[in-house]
């Protein structure tokens, strides 16, 4: 075992040091993603009470959380970057040294009773010229076992920093010191308004405090694999995105990779792991989140990887019947559950699973709940999730962890859309693809402030991640088109499989039938099947999208892949709202407004 004092490497030892002096642990541990360390932690986890050992899936954890720390908090999600219009106006701005005050202060004697541990991991295969390495330090031994699932950690990976690899600090605590004799609580953390999420892009820098939930505690997640990566990933010439990676086979053995970035609720985990219903294609994952991007030397194509090792899933809705190969990936062992239901012979329960009624349950606030007589609210958070080890997916491409990534042919956005918006949409031109990922958004509802009709944006599905302003991201993503390596860009395309009719129905089947549309890209990828250039973008022809089996009447084809012009003359006024929003200081590339001018014009 690695100790501070064995450690070579100055920079490191030092920055380790100054930590261990603030946060004033009673022990430190150096980490190296060995079974017998994630055992060792699990086990001492079921002692302490955060974890429960479940009886299936084999060797795998339920924990739950506080209540008040269940999600991402973005209103405590901070960008330090030297100036305000660094940061842009999708980001909460705190000037870096007003937050490090801010740490100064929270963080001392904050592992005061507890073990700090340090986490050396790399983002992708370590082996790849993509990947990235970072160290993370936390006194959440739950941090740890999800960090040794959701990224690769290891002995060799702490070495190649120590020998002076390049890396990313991340820091992270619960922010719930125990003091002598204290009790401690299964789930510790500080109060909302404690908490802080903190990037400092210019210093590749993260300070977490105070939440021990996922993407706020897993800092190679979202504040490392985007926020931090997006910044990186413009001063070096690659992309950074919210992005799932998926390979598609077509009958006669030609395989393509797709990307698509969709907003939470477009069940996107779904997607990267689909069971095609048109026969003899084929769809394997490579990522269900993030994909890192970068121009290859050899083929001047786009090549992605994944740089995350495991999935964080949503548990409800997910099913044999949404999602089978997520069920088998769970099932398959080595399985983190948080705030999921228990049931009585030790097991996991959620609505909208494949078992309709559990019987007698403990809920994740650890109430005893059933059927018909149940406290208020579902026995499973609607945000609970499963971590789970990637590599046990039955459809994980056997090249997910290639070093040299897979080549991209096609990206995908897409919002969720009852209305106005096709089924699938090819775009004229980069250009007019930047656009469409610059607009993207999915309608409110009525419970949602500011009600029906009205559009919630989400640019490339990256509005809580871009790790700059977001204006200068656009610009960026048009640039890559004049990268040098650039050969080949990929198509892209804009989804929507949410569209109803008039009396309310899914115009669309949905889940496996997306298929039929990928098949149509990736024969448009091809220069094969055939489209209708519209005021829009390209659009299926009428019979270009195989339909064969599907229950699917003319009428509604008809809207499926029609353009609804008045309706999208009705959008324009929230695009340019929208845009001009963003433009707050005045650095939206030209580009953006005159696809926004060349869209107003073609629709008349
Ligand atoms: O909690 S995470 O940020 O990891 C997941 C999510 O909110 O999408
Ligand atoms: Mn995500």
């Amino acid at each position: 075992m690695t100790t501070l004092k064995d450690l070579k490497n100055a920079e490191l030892k030092s920055w380790l040091q100054g930590w261990v002096d603030l946060c004033k642990p009673t022990d430190v541990y150096i980490c190296n993603g060995s079974k017998e360390e994630y055992d060792s932690l699990c086990d001492l986890m079921v002692k302490t009470g955060t974890f429960i050992k479940l009886k299936t899936p084999a060797n795998s954890y339920l924990a739950r959380s506080d209540k008040s720390d269940v999600a991402r908090v973005e209103e405590r999600t901070f960008i330090c970057s030297k100036t305000e219009k660094d940061a842009g106006v999708t980001n909460h701005w705190k000037e870096p040294g007003e937050m490090m005050a801010e740490f100064n202060k929270v963080f001392d004697g904050a592992m005061q009773g507890r073990t700090m541990y340090v986490i050396p991991f790399s983002m992708g295969n370590p082996e790849s010229p993509l990947a990235k390495y970072g160290i993370e330090i936390t006194d959440s031994p739950y941090v740890v076992v999800n960090m040794e699932i959701m990224t690769r950690v290891s002995q060799v990976i702490l070495d190649r920093i120590d020998a002076g690899h390049e890396y990313v600090h991340a820091v992270h605590s619960n922010g719930a010191p125990l003091a002598d004799g204290q009790a401690d609580v299964p789930w510790p953390c500080a109060p909302v308004e404690k908490k802080y999420i903190s990037q400092f892009p210019e210093e590749r820098k993260i300070i977490s405090f105070g939440s021990g939930y996922g993407g706020n505690a897993l800092l190679g997640k979202k504040c490392f694999a985007l926020r931090i990566a997006t910044v990186l990933a413009r001063e070096e010439g690659w992309m950074a995105e919210h992005m799932l990676i998926l390979k598609l086979t077509s009958p006669e053995g030609e395989v393509k990779y797709v990307t698509g970035a969709f907003p939470s609720a477009c069940g996107k985990t779904n997607l990267a792991m689909l069971t095609p219903t048109i026969p003899g294609w084929k769809v394997e994952t490579v990522g269900d989140d993030i994909a890192w991007m970068r121009f290859n030397e050899k083929d001047g194509m786009l090549h992605a990887i994944n740089p995350e090792a495991g999935f964080f899933g949503v548990a409800p809705g997910t099913s044999m019947k949404s999602n089978p190969n997520a069920m088998k990936t769970i099932n398959g062992g080595n399985t983190i559950f948080t705030n999921v239901a228990l049931t009585e012979d030790y097991s996991y329960w959620w609505e909208d699973g494949d078992v309709k009624d559990p019987g007698n349950v403990v809920d994740w606030l650890r109430r005893p709940w059933n059927k018909a007589n149940n406290p208020a609210g579902p026995a499973a958070h609607k945000n609970s999730r499963f971590t789970t080890p990637a590599r046990q997916c039955p459809v994980i491409a056997p090249e997910w962890e290639d070093p040299e990534g897979v080549p991209i042919s096609a990206i995908l956005f897409g919002g969720r859309r009852k209305t106005v918006v096709p089924l699938v949409n090819e775009s004229l031109s980069w250009e007019h693809g930047v656009f469409m990922g610059a607009t993207m958004s999915s309608e409110m509802t009525a419970a949602t402030l500011g009600g029906a009709g009205q559009l919630r944006f989400d640019p490339m599905a990256m509005l809580p991640f871009i790790g700059y302003n977001a204006c200068d991201y656009f610009q960026h993503w048009l640039d890559m088109a004049k990268h040098r390596l650039c050969k080949k860009l990929p198509k892209i395309y804009y989804v929507n499989w949410f569209r109803r009719g008039e009396d309310g129905h899914f115009l669309w089947p949905g889940y496996g039938d997306n298929s039929r549309v990928l098949k149509w890209i990736f024969e448009r990828c091809d220069g094969k099947a055939a489209a209708n250039e519209t005021a829009i973008g390209n659009l299926p022809t009428e019979d270009a999208i195989d339909m064969s089996g599907l229950d699917v009447s003319a009428e509604d084809k008809k809207t499926l892949l029609s353009v609804d012009t008045e309706g999208w003359k009705a959008t324009l006024p929230q695009f340019k709202d929208w845009l001009d929003k963003l433009n707050k200081y005045g650095n939206m590339p030209k580009e953006i407004f005159a696809q926004f001018e060349e869209l107003k014009k073609r629709l008349g």
